[in-house]
């Protein structure tokens, strides 16, 4: 068969599926190849059926020989080890300047190796992160590209048709950087997916068991504010959610067992920011407190053991409702504000040169974390393209001012009535710590001098000089040269 599809599609999963519908709308031909045929078959007897333009194939020669050259070839497939599997299948049947592009949830240090090895073979590899779930993928998720950028000009004009636009008509998708940052961004979108979950679910729980609305009640509050600062795709889906009725017309919400799973990209954002030594505390609760929720059954036999603090909110349940919206607000900003902390120590620790404000561009629409409050962040580092914290930003500094009071009220009412909420306070407890000139640390340095000789820094002496104290009169002079603790 002669060379003919503008591109090539293998893993005909609903992502894959929804993506190669959208390309295909969009004037493009795809090649398509699944490692089970049966869900070829499926497909083009189901969404791919009278579509002429998709065509099936085989075997990963058959495919091979379907595309137009440079070769381009979207894997579709699980994350891992399937995706170097299709990469040592493809090789024998690819030329120099093929380009494979790794549209999965994959880790960004396999991104980075294969980048890399693939560069030694002459073919040109892209990872990127793709996001939106089903409907994103079918009428434009957002997409984030990173990896060999000789690759780009030749994909570009086909994800620049697939993907999400801003209301005013800016792409959600644009080259993220070198080999990981593609998927190292997408990383930190989930990350924060992760974070505005659990900001909204401590917001929910308050809203029940102390503010005491029902679920239409909330489904009323939650719409409100979905035309505030807080409007938003998770917010609006909430809104849904609450007023959702099983069949015996009883909100389904309260029958959803209280167990929340993970798929690891939260968990990953939180061990790489305890590499990267960056205070993403609130992304990293927000991990916890799913495992925290699936400890139901010691969380069963514990709420038998101790007692509920009994505590009564006696003022304007209004005005909590208020004070609930914009400690959730500030709450976010901070789990925002520790994202891009991260993002920036990534782009110096990999040399990536990433730029913020595109980045928030990307994750405007498209996405799950989309929402009107990304377009104040790409706006804040348009201003301040150096901007160390979004929380310096004028915009999202008077908002923090203005809705300090709420939030300490919030996370202190939350405390009293013995209510859960990690990320709310770890949130304000950042917060505190970042505006905190002096802190506590030069007691845990002075610990460390005194019981592992770890010597500590003066405040009155030059930055570069070391001392240690022979605080107990039994220590010795010498100091530590490998600090463990
Ligand atoms: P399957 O339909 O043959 O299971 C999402 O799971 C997609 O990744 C599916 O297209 C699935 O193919 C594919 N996939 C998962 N694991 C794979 C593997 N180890 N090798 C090849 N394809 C795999």
């Amino acid at each position: 068969m002669s060379l003919e599809c503008d591109i090539g599609v293998i893993g005909l999963a609903v992502m894959g599926q929804n993506l190669i519908l959208n390309m295909n709308d969009k004037g493009f031909s795809v090649a398509v190849y699944n490692r089970s045929a049966s869900r070829t078959e499926q497909f083009l007897s189901s969404g791919a059926r009278g579509r002429s333009d998709i065509v099936a194939s085989y075997s990963i020669e058959e495919f091979c020989s379907l595309l137009s050259s440079p070769r381009k070839i979207m894997l579709m497939v699980k994350a891992g080890e399937a995706v170097d599997d299709f990469i040592q299948q493809l090789l024998p049947h690819l030329s120099a300047g093929d380009i494979i592009i790794d549209g999965g949830n994959s880790f960004y240090v396999d991104t980075i190796r294969r980048t890399e090895y693939l560069a030694g073979k002459e073919i040109l590899f892209i990872g990127s992160g793709i996001s939106g779930g089903e409907e994103g993928a079918r009428h434009g998720p957002s997409i984030m590209p990173g990896g060999n950028s000789h690759a780009w000009d030749q994909v570009k004009k086909i994800f620049s048709s697939i993907c999400a636009r801003t209301p005013q008509g800016e792409l959600c998708c644009d080259w993220v950087g070198p080999d990981g940052a593609g998927h190292y961004v997408k990383m930190i979108h989930n990350g924060i997916e992760y974070g505005d979950m659990q900001l909204i679910s401590e917001a929910y729980s308050l809203l029940k068991n102390v503010v005491g609305l029902n679920h239409q009640q909330m489904g009323e509050v939650f719409r409100n504010w979905n035309s505030t600062e807080l409007k938003s795709y998770l917010i609006e889906i909430t809104a849904d959610i609450m007023n959702y009725k099983d069949i015996d017309n009883s909100p389904l919400l309260t029958k959803i067992l209280d167990v929340a799973t993970q798929k690891g990209t939260g968990k990953w954002t939180g061990i790489n920011s305890f590499e990267l030594g960056v205070p993403v505390t609130l992304i990293s609760e927000a991990v916890y407190a799913r495992a925290v929720s699936e400890l139901k059954e010691e969380r069963s036999v514990a709420s038998g053991q101790f007692s509920n603090p009994g505590f009564k909110y006696s003022e304007e349940k209004d005005e909590l409702v208020e004070h609930i919206r914009e400690a959730l607000l500030a709450s976010k900003i901070i789990s925002y504000a520790q994202g891009f902390m991260l993002l920036r120590a990534a782009s110096e620790h990999y040399s990536w040169n990433l730029d913020y404000g595109k980045i928030a561009l990307l994750w405007r629409e498209g996405c799950i974390i989309r929402s009107v409050f990304l377009d104040k962040i790409k706006q804040a580092f348009v201003n301040s393209p150096d901007l160390k914290n979004l929380i310096l930003d004028p915009y999202f500094k008077t908002i923090i001012e203005s809705t300090q009071a709420s939030w300490r009220k919030v996370v202190s009412v939350a405390v009293q009535a013995g209510i859960s909420v990690p990320a709310f306070s770890t949130a304000l407890s950042f917060f505190d710590g970042y505006r905190t000139p002096n802190s506590a640390a030069n007691l845990i340095q002075a610990q460390r001098d005194y019981f592992g000789a770890h010597t500590y820094k003066r405040n009155d002496r030059p930055g570069d000089q070391f001392f240690h104290t022979n605080w107990s009169g039994r220590g010795g002079e010498a100091t530590s040269g490998s600090g463990l603790v």
